[in-house]
């Protein structure tokens, strides 16, 4: 127990009406939509490392918030996670993530890293069990450490290939043992800051040999959830290469990996990658990897990675509107991984952070769901490619240049330009958020 949120009730539905801070307006986890609990479709999880284990620093400046449970021993890492449970109760939410150096502290080498990581993950399976959230997923931190400096998986150092390796076989082991129902690989350093010292397809081939052995593992493990990838284009290194879902894509069919592993899309990092959040979920659900979110937002100006949490309800209710015509999620979710401004100091901004972002994605699910039932923006769709399902249009794409020109030309085949009806479709969004 630790009495950090002391004087902060636990987080109920109080309806739109509230003006009471401590509440939710719009998420109400019993509420069905489209024939299932809001909380089943949502599935929220809190992100253990913006919360916890961020100390506020930036690039001019280092820590901001004061925490207790700062320091680098166990009674520290123990109390970090009594305060992390706190928070989880009173939040209510369903799941929880974190990297493996998030909640341990950092040994003098790999043993002493695993019987850390080992001890904690002993006493969250005993918070678990007193009525803890579940573990949406578990991953392993390749990037802080200075030994990761050059990458994790494509190093040059067979070492650091080595010690990686490793390290994600302790932390699927450390998932898989509390249950978890993804295990996610972000290849923080999985880059390059210049050619002049890379052999890119070097690089490339030992991230495939990587990951096809996290895949073997899995199932050596019997571990039943699904090992997910997360994109991002740049930051910390120039060139990343797991760039974007069409990126990974191609990737995972070099390698034969497509049927084994899915994406974790998150909002900021597609915003980096020059797409919307909803171009890279509808892209993933087509190609049959759409897995889970990272929920947040990015900062426009901002050529960074800034984590904010979401408060856009337009931009959310776009993003479940895709996750919803892709049949919802299956062992995936929506994790907050999304971190305060470093002037936020208080307990209470935690707590509200999540809050605010938990009532934003109700609301953009319930809008979603919404237009899914009014069915207008579909109706649009479907009209709009009418013409291909008709035989001769389906004949075409089974046929030949010459034939078509063959067939262009006899029946005198001119066509004439159709509105796409673009503002309509807006306009009718706008009818729902
Ligand atoms: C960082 C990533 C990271 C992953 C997990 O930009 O979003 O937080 O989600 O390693
Ligand atoms: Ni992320
Ligand atoms: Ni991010």
């Amino acid at each position: 127990m630790t009495d950090f949120f002391a004087d902060i009730p636990e987080i109920r539905f109080e309806g739109p009406g509230s003006t009471n801070e401590f509440a939710f307006r719009h998420y109400d986890p019993d509420e069905t939509v489209m024939g299932k609990r809001m909380a089943d479709h949502l599935r929220f999880a809190v992100a253990y490392w913006h919360n916890f284990a961020w100390p506020g620093g930036d690039p001019f400046g280092g820590q901001t918030f004061e925490r207790p449970w700062f320091g680098d021993t166990m009674d520290h890492a123990k109390m970090k996670a009594d305060a992390a449970f706190e928070m989880f109760r009173r939040l209510g939410v369903p799941y929880f993530c974190f990297h493996d150096a998030d909640v341990r502290p950092e040994g003098a080498d790999f043993a002493e890293n695993t019987r850390n990581l080992m001890e904690i993950v002993e006493y969250f399976g005993e918070k678990m069990e007193a009525g803890g959230p579940k573990l949406l997923w578990g991953t392993a931190n390749l990037f802080s450490h200075r030994r990761y400096m050059a990458g994790a998986a494509t190093n040059p150092d067979p070492d650091v290939f080595a010690f990686a390796a490793a390290t994600v076989k302790t932390c699927m082991d450390a998932t898989h043992r509390l249950g978890g129902e993804n295990y996610v690989l972000w290849g923080g350093r999985e880059g390059y800051e210049t050619l002049l010292n890379t052999d890119l397809v070097r690089e490339s081939e030992q991230a495939g040999r990587f990951l096809s052995m996290v895949v073997d593992y899995k199932h050596k493990l019997g571990f039943k959830g699904t090992i997910l990838v997360e994109p991002k284009p740049q930051e910390p290194t120039k060139h990343q290469y797991d760039y974007d879902v069409g990126t990974i894509y191609g990737f995972l069919k070099r390698f034969g990996l497509e049927d084994e592993v899915k994406i974790n899309i998150e909002c900021g990092h597609a915003i980096l990658a020059g797409h919307s959040f909803e171009h890279e979920i509808a892209l993933a659900a087509a190609l049959g990897i759409f897995g889970s979110i990272d929920m947040n937002r990015n900062d426009y100006q901002c050529g960074w990675d800034t984590d904010h949490f979401p408060n856009s309800t337009p931009e959310v209710a776009l993003a479940y509107y895709e996750i919803l015509r892709a049949g919802g999620f299956d062992t995936g979710g929506t994790n907050f991984d999304a971190k305060l401004r470093r002037q936020s100091l208080d307990p209470a901004d935690m707590i509200l952070a999540h809050v605010g972002a938990m009532d934003v994605c109700a609301r953009g699910l319930k809008a979603a769901a919404a237009m899914l039932e009014d069915d207008g923006l579909e109706a649009a769709r479907r009209a709009r490619y009418a013409g291909w399902n008709a035989p001769e249009a389906q004949a075409m794409l089974g046929s030949d240049l010459a034939s078509i020109a063959a067939r262009v030309e006899s029946e005198g085949i001119n066509p004439s330009p159709r509105s796409a009806r673009q503002e309509r479709l807006e306009n009718l969004v706008n009818r729902f958020v």
